[in-house]
């Protein structure tokens, strides 16, 4: 079902200072930058290595992003895990037929135009979990 992992995400306030966190305490550097508006954020993808996983840093792009809300209630932390699929349509549909709630009717626009969902985190055990069906022309 899943592939890989393809990222973990981390909520922050400022998408620039974290940056410069990752850079100067981790050697990350960005592999990927860009603003999605409709998910309410600005996100950066580092690479871990060549392992072709990715962090991804979220930052709100205003107050009524999920990601605010996410900061406000849990401060900055890890907000969700990512998994690579081949068909996230497929994917979402056997997890639906399996009882898990799926937060949109049909897969939205991500990272560089990736096809995404998400599992509600209601139903994994407390993990809101993303589905990748990634774009034919990226690696990340
Ligand atoms: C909320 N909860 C979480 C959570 N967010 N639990 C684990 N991880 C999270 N990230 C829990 C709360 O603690 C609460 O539990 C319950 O779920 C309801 O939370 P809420 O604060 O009332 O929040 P809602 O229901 O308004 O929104 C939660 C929901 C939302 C997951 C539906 O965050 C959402 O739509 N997320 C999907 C989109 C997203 O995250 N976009 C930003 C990344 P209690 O026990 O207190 O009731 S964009 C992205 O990821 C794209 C760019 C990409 O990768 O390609």
């Amino acid at each position: 079902m899943f592939t890989q992992i393809d990222h973990v995400g981390i909520a922050v306030a400022d998408l620039d200072e974290a940056i410069e966190f990752y850079r100067k305490a981790f050697d990350m550097e960005v592999v990927h930058e860009e603003t999605n508006e409709e998910q309410g954020v600005r996100e950066a993808m580092l690479a871990v290595g060549g392992s072709g996983s990715c962090l991804q840093l979220l930052a709100p792009l205003n107050e009524s992003s999920t990601i605010a809300k996410f900061l406000e209630k849990s401060g900055p932390g890890l907000q969700q895990l990512a998994y690579t699929v081949t068909d996230v349509d497929a994917v979402s549909e056997t997890l639906r037929e399996r009882g898990l709630r799926l937060l949109y009717p049909e897969a939205r626009r991500g990272t560089a135009n990736s096809r995404i969902n998400f599992v509600h985190p209601k139903d994994a055990g407390g993990v809101l979990v993303e589905l990748v069906e990634k774009a034919k022309d990226t690696d990340h």
